[in-house]
């Protein structure tokens, strides 16, 4: 298969690039990224050579570059992982994520719809649906979103469904917990909390701390996509969760005694605006239609983490540099 993956010098997207890459001999990935703040193609310079892996730096809100690298490498599949994420960004200036998050998207689907794609598989989140006090929020669940980040991947979700529903394109939407492992830029709470700690750094807990997110390693959210990609029905929405919930609070005290240092270290700052109090997921239905199932530990997953941290300073000192710096005192000031 000839794929098209949207966003792949970010995060997730490149982990999804490596591990395609890695599992099917056979495919080409090209990854077509615009390189904001967020994309870095140190990530992928494992594959950087790889003759069946291609690099286009292009913005998916230009439908005409979108169109000619389409047609230039035949693709037949786009997995769109192109987006803003960063709710405390969207909170100080949400343009950029109206634009990729909403328009990106319609893009996407739109290339999708003209060159008679095989799939679309839009990448999404668990924050469409707001914030739950108990229980977990199921495929039906409304979308309440409640930070413009939040709502800019609800609008290009809607897309998704109309898109569906009125002209069959064949997309499939995954609402997913929150990711975190290797490659993570260390705006994240447990990247920027354990090079904070590298740094000698406290770490700023928002609010009470009492937050609730749940967690999912890179590793087991491949596995979920490459199911959705090949065998998920168009129109399907799919929840990718867990169950690993924890409080920030919490996590923040399983970092700092895996790095051996004490709770002085944490530095209450004052909360995000509308910051969602609970995020919980019902995965059921990837579980018994495509038998997915998370694999890794947290506690074990979380350990790694922390040491490829620590072993790969390089990467994170770069980007903990210039713009991102401008953009912490803006937000602490
Ligand atoms: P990231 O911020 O690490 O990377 C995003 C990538 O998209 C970067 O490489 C960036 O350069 C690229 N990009 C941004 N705007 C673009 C544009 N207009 N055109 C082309 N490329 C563009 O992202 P991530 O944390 O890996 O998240 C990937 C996807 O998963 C996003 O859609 C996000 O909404 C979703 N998601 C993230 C999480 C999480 O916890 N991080 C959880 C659930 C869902
Ligand atoms: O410095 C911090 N201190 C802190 O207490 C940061 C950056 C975060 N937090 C809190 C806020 C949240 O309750 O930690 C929690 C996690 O925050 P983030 O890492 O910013 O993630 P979150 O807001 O939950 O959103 C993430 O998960 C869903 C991703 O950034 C989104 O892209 C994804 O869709």
């Amino acid at each position: 298969m000839k794929l098209l993956v949207c966003g792949g010098a970010g995060f997730m997207g490149s982990h999804f690039i490596k591990y395609i890459l890695a599992k099917y001999p056979d495919y080409q990935v090209v990854n077509f990224d615009k390189l904001t703040y967020a994309g870095y193609l140190e990530n992928l310079h494992e594959v950087e050579n790889d003759p069946r892996y291609k690099f286009v730096q292009g913005d998916i809100c230009d439908r005409e570059i979108l169109e000619k690298t389409v047609q230039e490498f035949g693709i037949e599949a786009i997995v769109n992982y192109a987006a803003e994420t960063h709710v405390d960004r969207s909170i100080m200036d949400p343009d950029a994520f109206l634009r990729t998050d909403v328009l990106g998207t319609f893009n996407l689907l739109e290339v999708t719809k003209k060159f008679n794609l095989k799939k679309m598989v839009q990448v999404s989140t668990d924050e469409v649906y707001g914030s739950i006090e108990k229980g977990s929020f199921t495929e039906e669940s409304p979308f309440a979103p409640n930070s413009p980040y939040a709502a800019a991947k609800a609008g290009g979700d809607h897309l998704c469904r109309a898109y569906f529903v009125t002209y069959q394109t064949p997309v499939v939407v995954s609402h997913s917990c929150n990711f975190y492992g290797a490659n993570q830029y260390p705006e994240k709470i447990i990247p920027l909390f354990i090079t904070n700690l590298l740094e000698g750094k406290k770490v700023p807990l928002y609010g009470d701390g009492k937050n609730v997110r749940e967690w999912i390693h890179t590793s087991d959210h491949c596995r979920a996509i490459d199911l959705l990609l090949h065998k998920a029905e168009p129109g399907e929405v799919y929840n990718i969760g867990t169950g690993q919930e924890i409080e920030n609070v919490e996590l923040t005290k399983l970092i700092l005694a895996e790095m051996g240092q004490g709770e002085e270290m944490i530095e209450p700052v004052k909360d995000r605006p509308g910051h969602d109090r609970r995020y919980s997921i019902n995965w059921s239905k990837i579980k018994e239609d495509l038998g997915w199932e998370p694999e890794k530990d947290f506690g074990e997953g979380l350990e790694e983490t922390i040491e490829w941290y620590r072993a790969n300073e390089s990467w994170w000192r770069k980007l903990k540099s210039g713009e991102y710096l401008e953009y912490y005192k803006k937000q602490y000031k």
